[in-house]
């Protein structure tokens, strides 16, 4: 079968940089090595579980009780959110944050270049999706692996029609206590806030954590760092392709409420996405392309 290991391994596996083996959490994975840092990248949503520098703890936060499994999102790492972000406008009965997290891809490409490792992944819309979307789009993934990480989420609209489209990479951070950790790079920028019906409220400073945090912040291009004293590090997230970048933290009464989620899971993470979220909303013609960027990165506190 063209997603087992043994097939994958034949025919893109490259010596010391990329091979594919089955998870224990289900499903095939993909380990990236290069001489700074390794990554795991489950086939099934085309979805990044782990990214460990050499030197230090892993970057991703992964629930213990993650699972990989057809019609199944992974609790962790980064979902790719697509074609639509968090709950459908129209209908709330389709699934949050879209279907692609929850399908299979087909790895494309592996490449070795540069002390650069490189997988991309592809997925098709087709006649199956055309209950829950009624675009066409070829979608790719391309994870590169460096010192840093970064992730490319290219959507091609195949169609007649245009479209419109928002969207995440929704990374779930790992930080050693969330009451410890600030995030920088938004202070003065407006958000919407889920836990105020939206209501918009502008960002004063640092974002500290106390309680339940559901924000979309607007009209940012910039670079977000998450403090993390208890770790020693600080962890930069750049982007492109994006002018929204969501802030969540569950905390403890959400947290019950979700799936995968241990009891105090919340504490050891929190999520920093690269989006097209609320009014940064995407329009493609046929034809036409988007790129959504994201880029990690470790620095020392
Ligand atoms: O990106 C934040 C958010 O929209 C939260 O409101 C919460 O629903 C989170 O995504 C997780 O969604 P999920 O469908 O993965 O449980």
């Amino acid at each position: 079968m063209a997603s087992d290991a043994a097939h994958l391994n034949a025919t893109f596996g490259i010596p010391g940089v990329a091979s594919f083996a089955k998870h224990t959490l289900g499903g095939v994975v993909a380990q990236l090595s290069t001489r700074h840092a390794s990554a795991l990248v489950a086939i099934h949503g085309a979805h990044v579980l782990s990214f460990r520098p050499n030197a230090g703890p892993d970057v991703l936060w992964m629930s213990s009780e993650a699972g990989i499994s057809p019609g199944r999102g992974i609790r962790g790492g980064i979902p790719v959110c697509w074609p639509w972000f968090a709950t459908h406008a129209s209908d709330p009965s389709k699934p949050d944050h879209g279907f692609v997290r929850k399908s299979p891809w087909r790895v494309v490409s592996t490449t070795s270049a540069n002390a650069t490792a490189q997988i991309e992944f592809a997925f098709a819309t087709g006649p199956e999706h055309a209950g829950l979307w009624e675009g066409q789009a070829d979608l790719r993934v391309l994870v590169s692996l460096s010192d840093k990480l970064r992730v490319d989420l290219t959507t091609l609209n195949t169609g007649e029609a245009p479209f419109a489209l928002t969207q995440a990479l929704h990374t779930y951070f790992a930080v050693s206590n969330i009451a410890g950790v600030a995030i920088r790079g938004l202070d003065g920028r407006s958000y919407q806030d889920k836990l105020q019906d939206y209501a918009i409220v502008a960002q004063r400073g640092p974002i500290t954590f106390s309680g339940e945090v559901d924000r979309i912040y607007q009209g940012t291009t910039d670079d977000v760092v998450i403090d993390d004293p208890g770790n020693h590090r600080g962890i930069r997230i750049a982007k492109d392709g994006s002018t929204s970048t969501v802030v969540w933290n569950p905390w403890i009464e959400k947290s019950q409420r979700l799936s995968d989620m241990p009891p105090g899971g919340y504490l050891g993470m929190v999520c920093v996405e690269t989006t097209n979220a609320g009014g940064d909303v995407v329009t493609l013609k046929p034809r036409d392309t988007h790129r959504l960027t994201t880029v990690l990165s470790v620095e020392s506190l």
